[in-house]
C-alpha cells in the first residue's frame, strides 16, 4: 500500500465523525432500545462495531466515533458472545482521549456465521444486524452455482435476506445465460448483473440500498466486494486487489472500517472474514436455500425418506424426470452429510465440555470439605 493510499482513508474517517449521524441512521431499533433498558450502569452509551482489531473496537455512537476495549471478561467468554463488526455494545466511554470500555453486546437481531477454522465445532459469526447480504460472484471463471448455493445457505440461516450480486458483467460473454442459471438456484433471492469495475448496471442495486439498513458483501476473495463498495461510495474507501489485502494485516491499518455509511445513508460491511465460508451446520439455511428439495421430499411415500433409494421417493422422481437439476441435487445431499458430521463433532465437544466443568466442580469440592453444595 502506497503512502498518499492511508492518508486517504484517514481524511475519509475525519470527514465521517465531522457529521455525528443518529442512532437510527447507525441502524439503531426498537429492540435494542429495550435490551438497553435493562442495563443498569450509569454512564453508558451504546455504539455500534465499524470494525475490530485484536480486542479493540472502533465504534460509532451519537457524538462520534470512539474506541473502546474489550475486557478479558469478554474476550475469554465463547466465541460467540464477541463483539464482531455490525454489533451494538454497551460501552463506559473513558476519560478525554482514553479508550472506553466495552460492557456487553446487545441481542443480534441477525448474523453472518461460518464454522470454525480446522477442526474448531463453535460456529464463528463474523457480522451482526445485517439486513440484506450481498452475495458476489464473478461471471468470469469464478462463477460456480454450487459455491453460490453454499453462499445463499449462509445468508439464510443467519436470518438476513441475500441478493445476488453477478459481478464483471464486461467479461462476461453470455450474462443472460448466467443470470438464468443463478436464478434457477437461488430459490427466489433476486438475482441482478453489473460491472463494479465500469460502474455499468449499478443501479440495479437501489432498491436494495436503503438508508439505515445494513448490507453486508460475502463472496470470494476477487470478485470484487470491494471495487463494488467504491463504487457505491464515490471515492476508494475499500481496498481492492489481493496484494493490498494481503498488505493490510501487516501495516497498521487502525482507521480501517469494516463498516462504512454510504451517501444515500445505507450501511455496507465489507469484512475480509467473510471471504471464505466453509463446512457448517446451518439446517434452516439449508432448508430454505433449496426449498424446491424440500418441498418434493414432502411427497415421498415414506416421511423419513433419504432419497436414496426408497420406492415412491418424489425427489427421485423429479431427477429423473429432469424436473430437479442432477447435480444441485447432488450437492444438497453433499451439504446435508456435510452438517451431520458437523453436528456429531459438535455434541462430542458438548459432551467433554460437560465432563471438564464436572471435573472442576469436583475439584472445588475437595478443596472445600465443609462447603454444601445441594
Ligand atoms: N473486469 C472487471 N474486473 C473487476 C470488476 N470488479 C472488480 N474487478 C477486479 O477484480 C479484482 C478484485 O477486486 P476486489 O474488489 O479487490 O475483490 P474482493 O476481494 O471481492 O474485494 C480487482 O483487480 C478489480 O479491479 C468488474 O466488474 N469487471
Ligand atoms: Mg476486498
Ligand atoms: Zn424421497
Amino acid at each position: 500500500m502506497s503512502s498518499d493510499e492511508s492518508v486517504d482513508s484517514e481524511d475519509v474517517s475525519e470527514e465521517r465523525s465531522a457529521v455525528a449521524p443518529s442512532l437510527e441512521a447507525l441502524g439503531w431499533r426498537e429492540e435494542f432500545s429495550r435490551a438497553y433498558a435493562e442495563w443498569s450502569i450509569a454512564g453508558t452509551l451504546c455504539a455500534r462495531v465499524l470494525s475490530e482489531r485484536r480486542g479493540v473496537l472502533f465504534l460509532a455512537a451519537e457524538a462520534g466515533e470512539l474506541q473502546a476495549r474489550v475486557p478479558g471478561r469478554i474476550l475469554n467468554a465463547p466465541r460467540a458472545e464477541q463483539p464482531v463488526v455490525g454489533d451494538w455494545v454497551v460501552v463506559s466511554p473513558g476519560e478525554g482521549e482514553d479508550p472506553g470500555i466495552v460492557e456487553g453486546v446487545l441481542p443480534r437481531q441477525t448474523v453472518i456465521a461460518r464454522q470454525g477454522a480446522g477442526r474448531a465445532t463453535h460456529r464463528q459469526t463474523i457480522a451482526a444486524n445485517v439486513d440484506t447480504v450481498f452475495v458476489v460472484m464473478g461471471m468470469d471463471g469464478d462463477f460456480n452455482l454450487r459455491r453460490l448455493e453454499r453462499l445463499l445457505v449462509v445468508a439464510w440461516d443467519g436470518g438476513a435476506q441475500p441478493v445476488v450480486v453477478l459481478n464483471k458483467l464486461d467479461l462476461a460473454p453470455d450474462p443472460e445465460g448466467k443470470r438464468a442459471a443463478a436464478e434457477a438456484v437461488s430459490a427466489g433471492a433476486p438475482v441482478v448483473g453489473l460491472s463494479a469495475l465500469e460502474g455499468r448496471e449499478i443501479e440495479v442495486l437501489d432498491p436494495y440500498l436503503i438508508p439505515a439498513q445494513t448490507v453486508a458483501l460475502i463472496g470470494s476473495s476477487g470478485v470484487g466486494k470491494s471495487t463494488l463498495i467504491n463504487q457505491l461510495a464515490g471515492h476508494e474507501v475499500a481496498r481492492t486487489g489481493e496484494v493490498r489485502e494481503r498488505d493490510d494485516r501487516g501495516q497498521h491499518t487502525t482507521t480501517h472500517r469494516e463498516l462504512l455509511r454510504l451517501p444515500c445513508g445505507s450501511l455496507l460491511i465489507d469484512n475480509p472474514g467473510i471471504r471464505e465460508v466453509a463446512g457448517f451446520d446451518a439446517a434452516a439455511g439449508l432448508a430454505r436455500a433449496f426449498n424446491d428439495i424440500e418441498e418434493l421430499a414432502a411427497g415421498c411415500r415414506f416421511g423419513d425418506c433419504t432419497h436414496r433409494q426408497e420406492p415412491g421417493c418424489a425427489v427421485l422422481a423429479a431427477v429423473e424426470e429432469g424436473d430437479l437439476d442432477a447435480s444441485r441435487f447432488a450437492h444438497y445431499q453433499e451439504l446435508e452429510k456435510e452438517q451431520a458430521a458437523q453436528r456429531a463433532r459438535t455434541d462430542v465437544q458438548a459432551r467433554s465440555n460437560t465432563k471438564r466443568r464436572w471435573k472442576e466442580i469436583h475439584k472445588a469440592m475437595r478443596k472445600h470439605p465443609k462447603r454444601r453444595w445441594d
